[in-house]
């Protein structure tokens, strides 16, 4: 697995990439644009701009997450083809930096969904929760919350320009069913497909986290019946996921060591994060480590190694840690304890298959 670590850009995290290239085995940052809108071309002297941050360090920047999605795609609004032509072409200008993978995720309004940023636990840490309960109200309380907690940080999905028109963009999704969207993702992955084969770029869905419906909006990537449908339906190699172990295992439903098995081939990125759940289907975020959580992660990177695996992973959020004043979700010190965590139990499994292969 090549080791990844999504930061925010210069200005934009307090996170230096000097402190990154000292969390052993990382190779690559997963960034992006975070001042573009959905739907902007992002331009080659942009994404340049980028390249001469990491170069001092040698990451590569292989992975872009996320180039977010107009919602004039999901809803098949009057803009949708001048977006996805937009799309086209910034496939083309990431591709002559040697981009190899976009993550993004087809979720209606809202990105990742959580009800508290900083859920206190036991050992004094705090992580991002949900609450089942607070989904049932109001969706503007929801976003005016996760806005009041931004200090000045962009949040991916939760573009301010956006959820300032929440009653226009609900009104616009008011006749998308399950059955439009699909057909609206098929679309635009149909005419992405030859751009994608032509570039070398591999576009990786990132699953809806929680993987169910929210506030009557419909979700589609929650699970193996529907990572089933989308691959097979477009059954193209530049057709991939990003298998976020957090996201699908917030369901119980959803075994995603089983998930890695299955569908291996397939996956371009992989997120691994340990999700803790409570009978009433609130979950919790927790450390890395196995038995903190219920996602099974000894299982889920067992799994990556018996395939062989060779894609491209980062630790997904982490816990807020020893006062670190970070962005939620993605402070320095929990996810570089993840990826050594990651790296202890990967590290191991080669050693022991090395032994069984002088064995034999
Ligand atoms: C990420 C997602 O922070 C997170 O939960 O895994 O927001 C992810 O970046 C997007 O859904 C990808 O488009
Ligand atoms: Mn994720």
């Amino acid at each position: 697995m090549k080791m990844g670590f999504r930061w925010f850009g210069e200005g934009n995290d307090s996170i230096k990439l000097s402190d990154i290239k000292q969390i052993p085995g990382v190779t690559s940052i997963v960034w992006s644009l975070h001042h573009k809108l959905p739907g902007e071309v992002w331009e080659t002297d942009e994404i340049a701009q980028v390249q001469k941050q990491l170069a001092p360090y040698e990451f590569d920047m292989d992975v872009v997450e996320s180039v977010n999605i107009h919602d004039d795609i999901k809803t098949a609004g009057p803009g949708r083809d001048q977006y996805i032509a937009n799309y086209i072409q910034t496939i083309k200008n990431l591709s002559t930096f040697g981009v190899k993978v976009i993550c993004y995720n087809f979720m209606p309004i809202f990105d990742w969904t959580r009800t508290d940023l900083f859920f206190p636990l036991e050992d004094g840490s705090t992580a991002l929760y949900y609450e089942k309960e607070k989904i049932l109200d109001d969706p503007k309380q929801m976003a005016e919350y996760i806005l009041s907690m931004q200090g000045g940080m962009t949040f991916p999905g939760w573009e301010p320009e956006r959820m300032e028109r929440l009653d226009e963009l609900f009104a616009a999704y008011k006749n998308v069913s399950k059955e439009q969207l699909w057909a609206n993702l098929i679309y635009f992955l149909q005419a992405l497909m030859p751009t994608c084969r032509e570039c070398g770029i591999k576009m990786a869905i990132h699953p809806d986290d929680p993987p169910w419906d929210i506030f009557g909006l419909p979700r589609l990537i929650v699970d193996e019946a529907a990572i089933d449908r989308l691959i097979c339906t477009i059954d193209d190699p530049h057709n991939c996921l990003t298998l976020c172990s957090g996201s699908f295992s917030a369901s119980p439903k959803n075994n995603v060591a089983d998930m890695v098995r299955k569908y291996c081939s397939r996956i371009a990125f992989a997120h691994i994060r340990n999700v803790r759940h409570f009978p009433n289907g609130d979950f919790s975020e927790v450390s890395h480590r196995d038995c903190d959580g219920d996602s099974g992660i000894l299982d889920i990177v067992k799994a990556y190694h018996d395939c062989g695996y060779e894609g491209y992973v980062r630790p997904d959020h982490g816990r807020h840690i020893w006062n670190e004043k970070c962005r939620p979700g993605y402070g320095l010190y929990d996810r570089a304890l993840g990826i050594m965590y990651l790296w202890g139990v990967w590290d191991m499994l080669d050693k022991l298959k090395q032994a069984e292969q002088v064995n034999v």
